[in-house]
């Protein structure tokens, strides 16, 4: 069996993009999807999940990768109302389980997803993606929210919650006393409570790095390299306990060299996110097209990794630029997605010829 190819998708009613539109890029076999009109920690019930299946059933796609499953601030902070929020995410997994579902993505990023400077930064060619100005975050983080939220084109963006954003000042303080140590404790704790649930689900769950995979707006960030990851694993030595590995995220550091960590890790990774970054000297990136010598990720070390260990599980392209004056949610347009699937495949496809 191959890779198992994946494209995300935000929902009816919720996406620019339809399913009859993802139909026809070749070898697509998984929607990533997610109940997004849920806050973090609530529990997703059967009758939404079986709306979703509906629709999905219609175009054969499987439901097997959820991305994400949020986890609730309580619980990254470490307050005693987790536990309810841990009985929460549990009675979600069981949910999930009887449709089938076999990966959870989640990340455990402290108050912000991933950060940008700039959501429509022309590339050079037309087209525009989003971008990361150094010398921009050591600034107000409202004024970084307020820009996010006005620009995601009338749509609503994980992470990004406006309800969210407008308690800006009580979640700096929630977390003020949580160190990075503190941090590691909680998402330990998170996991150990989940594993024997994860496991008699069969159901992995699959932390996603955090990006940019460093510290911003003095908050600490957990999953930003080899060390961490081989932390993160160690710490909870479980099958079930597996990685999606965004080569962007990681990426987004030149010294993350994410072809020797698919090597190291294929067993543990149940998800892979492959996207571009284009790097500058002053610290600044860009995302690029998944070509590999329009970015510095190393695109075909990383796929022929994959290929090379055998890697049978989910994979998706990541963001893409934003083509042809398409209208969609930053990051998430239809083309340059589909154009990221073609290269993946074109570069498996010959690995396969090959017999390597
Ligand atoms: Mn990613």
């Amino acid at each position: 069996m191959p890779m198992q190819m994946g494209f995300r998708w935000y929902g009816e009613g919720n996406d620019s993009i339809s399913l009859s539109d993802i139909k026809q890029i070749p070898g697509v076999t998984s929607i990533v999807w997610a109940l997004h009109h849920k806050q973090p920690g609530e529990v997703w019930e059967k009758e939404e999940i079986a709306e979703v299946k509906k629709q999905l059933d219609e175009y054969g796609f499987n439901m097997d990768v959820v991305e994400s499953v949020n986890v609730h601030d309580d619980i990254k902070v470490g307050l005693p109302t987790r536990d309810k929020y841990i009985e929460n995410y549990i009675q979600t997994i069981r949910n999930l389980k009887e449709f089938g579902v076999k990966v959870i993505c989640y990340n455990f990023m402290p108050i912000f997803d991933w950060t940008r400077t700039d959501l429509f930064h022309p590339v050079g060619d037309g087209s525009t993606a989003l971008y990361y100005e150094k010398s921009k975050i050591h600034d107000d983080p409202k004024e970084m929210a307020d820009y996010i939220l006005n620009n995601l084109n009338g749509m609503t963006f994980p992470g990004w919650e406006p309800e969210r954003m407008a308690r800006l000042d009580e979640l700096f303080e929630l977390y003020r006393p949580v160190t990075k140590e503190k941090l590691w404790e909680n998402l330990k704790y998170f996991l150990e409570a989940i594993m024997p649930v994860c496991r008699e689900c069969d159901i992995k769950m699959a932390i996603h790095q955090d990006d940019p995979p460093w510290d911003i707006f003095g908050l600490p960030r957990l999953l930003v390299d080899e060390a961490a990851i081989e932390r993160f694993l160690k710490m909870v030595d479980d099958p079930y306990n597996c990685l999606t590995l965004c080569s962007g995220s990681l990426g987004a550091n030149p010294n993350n060299n994410v072809a020797d960590m698919v090597r190291k890790h294929c067993d543990r990774i149940a998800f892979a996110h492959i996207r571009n970054v284009k790097h500058f000297e002053n610290g600044d990136f860009s995302e690029a097209s998944h070509r590999d010598c329009d970015g510095d990720t190393g695109i075909v070390d990383i796929v022929k990794a994959y290929h090379d260990c055998g890697y049978e599980g989910y994979i998706r392209p990541d963001h893409g630029r934003h083509l042809w004056g398409e209208k969609c949610r930053p990051g998430y347009g239809l083309y340059d997605r589909a154009l990221g699937i073609m290269y993946i495949w074109g570069i498996w496809d010959m690995l396969d010829k090959m017999g390597k």
